[in-house]
């Protein structure tokens, strides 16, 4: 069964883009360089000697235009690159060069810049649009350290930095609205980092030696604290190694427990891969130790999000060996070959369990799912005698043995017996409702089942609740929603109280801008009274709201919330979605029945609540003027309250200590 639609899946399509004329930027009197023409030499051929071009779409390289470079970089900066492998420049390019920090130039620099911006802009564009399922470029000079107004650091246009702006700003229809930018090579990406540092859409993640502020590029920049700024504030995530000699249990970890469940909760559109190789084992400027097996792993855990949607872009990478390894580790990933046999005999080190809790503490505000402890074992597995603790394939949580509480037997006798047809629920790969091979589609399914989603929040007002069915956005909104598949009005609505406590938390959402957001603690408390509307919808729907509620974008190849769930949530009175981990409202509680039908709520997990009280998450933050009027609206509508009782009901429940 596996094996055979492993045989369906038709390979994925690799663009590959390498173009000798990179080959033209070199030191101009001959000088022996680490960014030399034979890096991207020595990787091309061992491609070919692999047989990888004949399995991927190979493509010229194309050369960036100005105006899409100016969306990142100054006219000042593109005049110099532009003109300095000019004949009037031959006399002042050294002087230039001389000037800037590790850069040289010569007749053929101008010329490979452009061709590097513009053949990673050119296969992202490709990747966006679909064309390719993901794409490698190997490209020089590299890009990461190019500031908006300044070449640094080998790197003339920043060529990761330029794509990405090109997808998010020139080609909206292509509906990549959030990109993350994973920076692996050993360097910090100083010049990723500025470029989107107040920018939401871009989640730029850069791990790099940092030596305590004295490995290149030196400075405070690539430190944990700088998180980014204004609306781009926790969009910025450094780890900064305190030494060299890392290797990939460390870089493992930290894919672990900061990377992967960040990119879970951002749920990206598309990944770009600032590439660069010099933490490979045994390059000259790196001092640490990651394999190609290290890297391809990297990468395998990428490729879980944005639909695949990756593109690797070459950046440093100074050991011809290691870094034509690596690259090739890379390429046969994407292509889907199996994995490369790799050790796990090392151990992090201790200073990188050190790194992982500073960046996961600076960052919890933004990113909840990192405010979970790290389970002991493993801050204790550094001691390099304990056995093999490498991959753990994600944080623990302690909410996961919540307590059962046997309830509504009638639902779970109605749920399994639907449930046993089900067990095999599988869907193809493209989604949506095509039977394929013995599995069953579940929208059909789902859509026939009904239960009631109880509010306590905006949606009590049923034209911001209609959203989610209809699609669209009401007032104070600041998004559109997509709305569900099936678009009928909930066949029923009623109020009821509830006896949990309502809180206003966290200090701003994507929907209503600042301020407060409504949470329901998920267990009860009898002196705790909160008003909830419920609407009548269908399993089906119920799944389009969850999706919606957490995040916009990306498709349901599988239900959020299956029968599995829904049995769940019906025996042990919450559950937590271990795919919407990391988002506000990951927890599906149920607070009652009506008639035989489960009252199904969203709120945050247990474990959020000690973080609320603890003031890791900021609460009894007043809610945002549109979002409180939203509530009140709803409260109002409904017929529960006059104007001035929801109101104080409001302030009553932001007021009250937890
Ligand atoms: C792209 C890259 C390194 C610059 C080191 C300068 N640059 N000493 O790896
Ligand atoms: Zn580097």
């Amino acid at each position: 069964m596996e094996e055979e639609s492993e045989k369906n899946h038709h390979q994925p399509r690799v663009g590959l883009v390498y173009d000798e004329r990179m080959c033209t930027h070199s030191t101009p009197d001959g000088e022996d360089h680490p960014e030399n023409p034979l890096r991207i030499k020595a990787i091309w051929e061992k491609l070919q000697f692999a047989g990888i071009p004949q399995r991927c779409v190979v493509l010229c390289a194309k050369e960036a235009e100005d105006r899409y470079i100016a969306s990142v970089h100054t006219q000042n900066h593109i005049n110099l690159i532009r003109n300095v492998s000019s004949k009037d420049f031959d006399s002042r390019r050294k002087r230039i060069a001389s000037k800037l920090n590790s850069i040289y130039l010569n007749e053929g620099s101008s010329e490979s810049a452009y061709l590097a911006a513009g053949s990673v802009t050119e296969v992202s564009e490709r990747v966006a649009k679909g064309e390719l399922s993901s794409a490698v470029a190997i490209v020089r000079p590299p890009g990461h350290h190019a500031e908006p107004d300044e070449a640094m650091g080998f790197c003339l246009y920043n060529n990761v930095a330029i794509a990405a702006s090109y997808i998010l700003n020139e080609r909206p229809e292509l509906g990549i609205r959030k990109i993350l930018i994973v920076d692996w090579d050993v360097h910090h990406g100083n010049g990723t980092q500025k470029m989107f540092w107040k920018d939401p859409r871009v989640l730029f993640f850069s791990v790099h030696r940092f030596d305590f502020g004295t490995f290149y590029p030196a400075g405070d920049d690539g430190t944990y604290t700088m998180v980014g700024e204004g609306s781009g504030a926790g969009f910025n995530i450094n780890v900064p190694w305190e030494h060299g000699r890392c290797g990939d249990a460390d870089y493992f970890a930290v894919w672990d427990h900061v990377l992967i469940p960040v990119a879970r909760a951002f749920n990206p559109d598309m990944i770009l891969i600032s590439g660069g190789f010099d933490a490979a084992i045994g390059d000259p400027l790196g001092g640490c130790r990651v394999t190609p097996y290290g890297y391809s792993v990297m990468m395998k855990k990428l490729m879980e999000f944005a639909n695949g949607k990756i593109v690797m872009a070459l950046e440093g990478g100074y050991n011809l060996d290691s870094l034509a390894n690596s690259v090739l580790a890379c390429v046969k990933t994407l292509l889907g070959d199996m994995p490369i046999v790799g050790s796990s005999e090392a151990y992090p080190f201790e200073s990188t369990w050190r790194v992982i809790q500073a960046v996961r503490q600076e960052l919890n505000t933004f990113w909840p799912t990192l405010a979970d402890e790290l389970p002991k074992k493993l801050l204790l597995a550094s001691n390099k005698t304990s056995p093999t603790i490498l991959i753990s394939s994600s944080d623990s949580d302690a909410e996961d043995d919540a307590v059962p509480n046997i309830q509504s037997v009638n639902l779970v006798e109605t749920v399994q017996d639907v449930m046993q047809p089900l067990s095999m629920l599988k869907v193809d790969q493209d989604g949506q409702d095509q039977l394929v091979d013995g599995s069953v589609p579940w929208r059909p399914v789902f859509s026939k089942i009904d239960i009631w989603y109880a509010s306590y929040g905006s949606n009590m007002w049923r034209k911001r609740f209609l959203c989610y069915i209809e699609g669209g956005q009401v007032e104070g909104m600041q998004m559109q929603c997509s709305g569900s598949m099936d678009k009928s009005p909930p066949k029923e609505t009623l109020w009821k109280t509830v006896p949990h406590r309502l809180f206003f938390g966290h200090s701003h959402t994507s929907t209503w801008g600042a301020g407060g957001v409504a949470f329901l603690h998920p267990e009860s408390n009898i002196h705790e009274r909160a008003y909830m509307c419920l609407y009548k919808i269908t399993l089906e729907q119920f799944n389009d709201l969850l999706l919606q509620e957490n995040g916009p974008s990306r498709h349901m190849i599988s239900p959020l919330f299956d029968l599995i769930a829904l049995q769940s949530v019906v025996t042990n009175k919450s559950v937590l979605l271990e795919v919407l981990k990391g988002s506000w409202y990951s927890n599906v509680v149920c607070v009652g029945k009506e008639g035989d039908l489960p009252i199904l709520t969203l709120t945050c997990p247990i474990s959020h609540i000690e973080n609320f009280k603890s003031g890791k998450f900021p609460m009894h933050d007043t809610p945002s003027k549109e979002y409180a009027n939203t509530l009140v609206k709803g409260l109002v509508e409904g017929k529960q309250l006059s104007e001035a009782e929801a109101m104080a009901y409001i302030d009553d429940a932001s007021a009250r200590p937890m």
